[in-house]
């Protein structure tokens, strides 16, 4: 009997070949994730060529991931992936309490940035834009304040460039860490952020212009929350005057995490926002 190696009998030929030392978890991901392939070429036909374009486009996003720029989760979050493995993972449930939104970390994230005593600012270099304070207070879920959480606090400059994808910015400018006060409170001064296109320059780029879509995401500062012994919270909140609020690049906006950016009496202030977090 002839062998067919197009249809689901070459499948399961490929998802067997799986050995013994295989763990319950591997067999499952990856048996699924050969079953998707395949159906997935079926289903388009797809050529050695049209195959071979897609080989050097995966080729491509290893080539120009560095310290400045990760393509491959630039290219995830093209696709929605990120925002979809990110609230998978942080599904909300049950009655007792609120946990803040979550929102997927980006491509820029780096750790390490300096620690600043509360009412500081990241702004280390004039680079233009309007001063914003941003202040709160990190609860858990039930409402009681927590002390000692650290807040790592990261955003564009106004020309669209986070610190280390810009030559002019000094180091960890626009970054910081701060930690809650007895009471839970924390407050820095920063930007208000400006919204900005994600580099399109590189294969994340060619897959916008293949879809026929914009390259920008509404103005954000992006945030990380740890405290030992509880969990980890990674978000961002989002200029309600933005346009781009209801059409982000990389479908990362919550309704919970738009904020209004208010007039500050205190001109060192300017722009005043709130933002209050609760987790576990
Ligand atoms: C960003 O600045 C960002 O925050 C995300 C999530 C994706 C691309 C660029
Ligand atoms: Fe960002």
């Amino acid at each position: 009997m002839e062998q067919s190696f197009t249809d689901q009998s070459f499948t399961d030929l490929v998802i067997g070949a799986m050995g013994p030392k295989t763990t319950p978890k591997m067999r499952r991901i990856l048996g699924s994730l050969i079953q998707h392939i395949h159906d997935f070429t079926r289903e388009n036909h797809i050529t050695v060529d049209e195959w071979l374009a897609g080989v050097e486009f995966i080729n491509r996003i290893g080539q120009i991931s560095d310290d400045k720029r990760d393509e491959g989760i630039l290219v995830s979050d093209v696709f929605g992936l990120e925002s979809l493995v990110d609230s998978l993972t942080n599904q909300i449930g049950g009655a007792a309490g609120q946990s803040t939104e979550t929102a997927i970390i980006g491509p820029f994230y780096r750790s390490g940035s300096p620690r600043y005593p509360n009412g500081a600012s990241i702004i280390q270099k004039d680079v233009g834009g309007e001063l914003a304070w941003v202040h709160g207070r990190v609860t858990d879920k039930q409402g009681k304040p927590l002390a000692g959480v650290e807040l790592e606090v990261w955003h564009t400059a106004p020309n669209g460039l986070y610190e280390q994808q810009d030559p002019d910015q000094p180091e960890y400018n626009l970054r910081g860490t701060f930690t809650t006060d007895e009471n839970g409170k924390y407050d820095y001064i920063c930007l208000r952020p400006t919204s900005y296109p994600i580099p399109y320059d590189g294969p994340a780029g060619d897959l916008l212009r293949l879809m026929d879509r914009h390259p920008n995401r509404p103005s954000h500062i992006h945030w990380r929350v740890t405290k030992q012994g509880y969990h980890s919270l990674i978000t961002q909140i989002y200029d309600s005057r933005d346009d781009y609020v209801t059409n982000d690049a990389v479908f990362a906006v919550k309704d919970g995490l738009v904020v209004e950016f208010t007039d500050a009496s205190d001109e060192a202030k300017k722009r005043n926002v709130q933002f209050e977090l609760a987790y576990d």
